[in-house]
């Protein structure tokens, strides 16, 4: 009986860790991969890991390897007296040394090769710098901020930069800390409330690249994503040209009622670079004191932390998810608005036809994205 209980616990431990590995397997997104560098950074970061794995394989098998030959060669003999103990070796100086000696080797060696990297990465480039900004729950990117704290370019989520460029980034929290996190460009780098992180980004292929925070930061940690878009360079100044536009007043009739319903709802927090101003210089409505900025909103792939998609697979709006956002934006993507964290519900305040005018307008905001996600 009691050899048969044990078989079962066996079997069900071994059942559990098979499961909890597929289960753990499949929480990875398959879009943030870690496994598959692209920028030098990222590479810099692959390679160390892989020494330091291979190694730790190495010295794993080697001691997994002496385990089974001491087990077999000094088992119990059945001419053995079960009383004499065989020769003990404690305190024995070869063996001593050599078992303290190997790993202080290794271990040095790996400081010799992974410290100068740990300041390498974290120093600051001769590249352009952006500056990311973190807060709950999404991020802020500003293109070449003047002295005076402005800059012509703020986007949010969407890091665009061009192919081939490391890029500097200066990392800032505007509440509690975040961390920035694209694999296959660079690895993890906090963003701190009151300090500024450098950190560097570069891609040599176009594409789109996916990350997001890795600092616990509230309520809606999870869903605070981020992508960077390489773009070829002709796409990238047309990028930058075409983010340097201000918005104008619609003159379609929908749109222009979306306009004026976006000018007694909505500005209280966001900012529509050319008409509606007035909340940039941070607001009291949040925490933060920002919300994303929206003068260029369909020229990026997802919105909200980059958990909705923007755009359907057929290239289309995806008008159905942007819509609910804006009617009840806690119901979509965990929020406190009434402490002044996310964005606030207007489901008892806007009805239907308001919803759709404010959609109108929305979609006149610049757009299509340069790439679109595959
Ligand atoms: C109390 C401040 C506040 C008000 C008022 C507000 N928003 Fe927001 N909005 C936010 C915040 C904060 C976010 C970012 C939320 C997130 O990503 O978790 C956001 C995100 C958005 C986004 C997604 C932008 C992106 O790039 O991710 C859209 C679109 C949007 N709001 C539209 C509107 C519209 C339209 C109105 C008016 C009907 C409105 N908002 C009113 C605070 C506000
Ligand atoms: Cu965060």
């Amino acid at each position: 009986m009691k050899i048969r209980s044990y078989a079962a616990g066996r079997l069900i431990r071994g059942t559990s860790l098979v499961l909890m590995t597929v289960v753990l397997a499949s929480c990875a997104t398959g879009r943030i991969d870690p496994t598959d560098p692209v920028g030098e950074n990222a590479k810099q970061i692959d390679g160390l890991m892989r020494l330091s794995g291979y190694m730790a394989a190495a010295v794993g098998i080697f001691v997994a390897i002496a385990v089974v030959l001491v087990v077999v060669k000094f088992r119990e003999r059945p001419d053995d007296d079960p009383d004499e103990l065989p020769k003990q070796i404690h305190g024995n100086r070869k063996a001593e040394l050599t078992w303290t000696l190997i790993p202080v080797v290794l271990l040095v060696f790996l400081t010799v090769v992974t410290v100068p990297a740990v300041f390498d990465l974290s120093g600051k480039g001769d590249g352009r710098t952006i500056k990311v900004e973190a807060q709950q729950w999404w991020w802020q990117f500003s293109y070449d901020v003047d002295e005076d704290g402005t800059s012509d370019i703020i986007t949010a989520n969407e890091i665009v930069i061009p192919v081939g460029e490391e890029v500097n980034l200066e990392i800032l929290s505007n509440d509690v800390i975040h961390s920035f996190w694209i694999p296959q460009l660079n690895g993890k780098r906090d963003a701190v409330p009151g300090r500024v992180h450098h950190w560097r980004i570069s891609s040599p292929v176009p594409g789109i690249f996916y990350g997001e925070c890795v600092e616990f930061c509230g309520l809606s940690h999870a869903d605070m994503q981020m992508r960077a878009v390489v773009l070829e360079n002709d796409d990238y100044d047309a990028w930058v040209l075409e983010q340097l536009t201000p918005a104008t007043v619609p003159t379609n009739d929908a749109a222009k009622r979306g306009y004026d319903l976006f000018g007694r709802h909505c500005v209280s927090c966001h900012v529509v670079n050319g008409v509606y101003e007035s909340a940039a210089d941070g607001n009291a409505n949040l925490t933060s004191g920002y919300a994303p900025n929206l003068t260029h909103l369909m020229t990026r792939t997802s919105f909200a932390g980059s958990v909705f998609e923007l755009y359907k697979d057929d290239g289309s709006v995806n008008v159905a998810d942007l819509r609910e956002w804006v009617r009840n934006a806690p119901g979509q993507k965990a929020a406190r608005p009434e402490n002044r964290q996310g964005m606030i519900s207007f489901a008892e305040t806007l009805s239907d036809s308001e919803l759709d005018d404010l959609l109108t307008y929305l979609l006149t905001l610049g757009g299509p994205p340069p790439l679109m996600p595959n």
